[in-house]
């Protein structure tokens, strides 16, 4: 009798739980757009990851099925089906139990390896079904939820047998919820790159990717035998590289730390931290040991090679880093988060542990690598010389006029205050500016014009963006300050327009300023891009005229292919060269009328590939460009 009870007050809390995920999902999941509908995915995947921490598990697959729903099953112990002490199987209690807090909640810190095996309760949740079989002692047991409901009768609290087995392993088919997701299609290039990282992160695992949803299937298998310095390999593969990379191993209380890096001649750092696999999007405690150490010891280097002399000053982490790719990943046996999404790691330990590791083992190498040790050193020369410029340019630039983000400069605003009912564009040129200020509807939009020729420096110095007056009036406009590095000032709560639309011609110097912009919201307003904010105006391309019908505008080359086909009799053809070619009403209907133009959505769901796609869109010829823009023009919106 007591038992039951139990049972009783137990399900109860389990339906509250559910409500409470379903109420506010975006705590549990960070959001219900595409990026935490592919979050679902990573959820369950993380159980069967931590199967093979524990030594149990060798290989993972990973299917989204024709009908939308995925499938993830591993070949581990398979989750536990026995009684539990509450009544019931174990794997209802996996499945129904929302641990303490989500991972978004401010008020809870993940405790032990992430959060994993934590979230099944909260796909489970958010999931029009979900039906899992777990092969184990010899039976397939099987279990049903719907919408986080067990639909299946025990048999004294024990799961049904579908079939015998000599197999172990776990396998959960299940399908989002379009009552909760805005979009219910995953993306397959972001699962894949999340699954690709998983696979440098476990060496010695082998997962299996299977898109079934097209004509036909896709499949990919991740084994990255060469761990991080594989992952390193991946994300220099477009860069010319100073040296191998190097690679760093060792523990300290507790702590394992793996560590590799090489330098390429580009102008940038890209220091990426996980800890227990957990990718640490705001860095943390191992990033700060591991750069400082890193730091330190080159800083030694220089003066002992004469590098740097006596009265020289040090070089900056800064200076050091420049050129810089690097993984660090460590093991912790009881990690904490803090930061705005709960990805920083904030342990202490592991500040020391990354520094003592890293510091013992980067000299056994760099002693016996002599080559690899200039190298480094005159990536940070050239960046100590040209901070030293700019420095000086600052000096004169603060002299002359404050360094302030306060003027509104030639910023058009819209008489609405409500930021969800706002736009802002940016718009390339005065002539195009001067147009889309008369013809917009200035109750809720902005206009923003920007001189191309500006920023038409090739690969302008962030700082000399940033001290370009009409870049400082849109960050200005926009209202949440900006974050460099992992000093964080931005505040998304601030930002004053719903949408924030690049309207630039489909030209070479177009692109080169949607190119910065981007760039320049990668860097310093990310969350502005993660939280789609981030809009690019697809002005057409020709205007077709029928002698009979209607105008139509058409947005590419392959709309007026299929245009021609279609249309019957005679029509004439303008060409449009470039925004500054349209009048006020056609720059209206084309670009500004929400019912009739176009705009694509930047979406980008990971810091990780930003930086890859930094690069692209930092890169000085527009082909790649082209093909990153392209590459998303599916997730493109017409939005009417
Ligand atoms: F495959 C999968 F990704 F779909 C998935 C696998 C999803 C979930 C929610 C869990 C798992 C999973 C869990 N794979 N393997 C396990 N292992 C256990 O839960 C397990 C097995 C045995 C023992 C033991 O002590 O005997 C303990 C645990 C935690």
């Amino acid at each position: 009798m007591a038992k039951k009870n139990t049972y009783n007050a137990e399900s109860i809390s389990v339906l509250e739980g559910l409500e409470a995920v379903r109420k506010r999902p975006g705590m549990y999941i960070g959001s219900v757009s595409r990026k935490g509908l592919n979050h679902l995915i990573y959820e369950i995947v993380d159980n069967a990851v931590d199967e093979h921490l524990a030594g149990f598990c060798s290989f993972i697959q990973v299917t989204l099925e024709a009908d939308g729903s995925c499938t993830v099953k591993d070949n581990g112990r398979g989750i536990p089906v026995d009684l539990h002490e509450k009544g019931v199987s174990a794997e209802r209690l996996v499945f129904t139990t929302l641990h303490a807090g989500g991972k978004f909640d401010d008020s809870v810190y993940k405790t032990s390896g992430g959060l994993h095996g934590v979230g099944s309760s909260v796909v489970n949740a958010l999931s029009v079904y979900l039906d899992i079989q777990v092969s184990r002692d010899g039976f397939i047991h099987h279990d049903h939820y719907e919408r986080g409901i067990p639909t299946l009768e025990l048999n004294q609290g024990l799961l049904p047998v579908i079939g015998k087995t000599k197999e172990t392993g776990t396998c959960i088919n299940f399908l989002p919820d379009p009552e909760i997701f805005e979009k219910t299609r995953f993306s397959a290039t972001e699962v894949k790159s999340r699954l690709h990282e998983t696979a440098y992160l476990n060496p010695e695992l082998t997962i299996l990717f299977e898109d079934r949803r097209g004509e036909s299937p896709e499949v990919s298998e991740f084994h990255e035998p060469e761990g991080i310095v594989g992952f390193i390999r991946d994300l220099n593969k477009n860069t010319e590289v100073l040296h191998e990379p190097v690679y760093l191993k060792g523990e300290n209380e507790g702590i394992t730390v793996e560590a590799a890096f090489q330098f390429t001649n580009e102008f940038r750092e890209n220091v990426l931290g996980f800890c227990n696999n957990i990718y640490n999007a705001e860095g943390g405690t191992h990033l700060t040991g591991f750069k400082t150490t890193f730091t330190s010891v080159m800083n030694n280097y220089a003066r002992e090679l004469g590098i740097l002399k006596e009265k020289d000053p040090n070089f900056t982490g800064t200076d050091i880093r420049n050129g810089m790719t690097a993984v660090v990943s460590i093991k912790h046996p009881a990690p904490r988060f803090e930061g705005q999404t709960k990805t920083k790691l904030d342990n202490q330990d592991a500040s020391r542990a990354t520094g003592k590791v890293v510091g013992e083992q980067i000299v056994l190498y760099l002693d016996r690598n002599l080559e690899t040790l200039k190298s480094i050193l005159s990536c940070a020369e050239k960046a100590a010389k040209i901070r030293k410029t700019e420095e000086r340019a600052k000096t004169n630039l603060l002299t002359k006029q404050k360094y302030s983000f306060d003027s509104n400069g030639k910023l058009a605003n819209c008489e609405k205050k409500d930021p969800s009912q706002c736009e802002i564009f940016i718009v390339e040129g005065d002539s195009a500016g001067g147009s889309a200020k008369t013809a917009r509807d200035r109750n809720y939009q902005a206009i923003l014009p920007i001189r191309g020729k500006i920023l038409n420096v090739e690969k302008a110095t962030i700082d000399k963006v940033l001290a370009n007056a009409e870049i400082k009036t849109m960050i200005n406009a926009f209202g949440c300050g900006f974050s460099e590095g992992y000093g964080n000032d931005f505040d998304i709560t601030k930002l004053r327009y719903d949408k924030i639309i690049i309207m630039a011609d489909a030209d070479v110097d177009g692109a080169h300023i949607s190119t910065l912009l981007l760039t320049l919201f990668y860097r310093f307003m990310p969350e502005l891009i993660y939280e789609g904010h981030v809009y690019i105006a697809m002005p057409p391309l020709y205007k077709a005229m029928p002698k009979k019908g209607k105008e139509e505008y058409l947005y590419d080359d392959k709309a007026l292919e299929r245009y021609r086909k279609r249309q019957k009799g005679p029509f004439t053809l303008q060409r449009y060269k470039g925004l500054g070619e349209m009048d006020a009403q056609q720059l209206w209907e084309t670009t500004l009328n929400p019912d009739t133009r176009m705009l694509k959505r930047v979406e980008i769901e990971d810091a990780r590939l930003a930086s890859s796609v930094t690069e692209i869109l930092m890169g000085s010829q527009v082909p790649p460009r082209k093909a990153f823009i392209y590459e998303h023009a599916k997730d493109a919106e017409l939005d009417i």
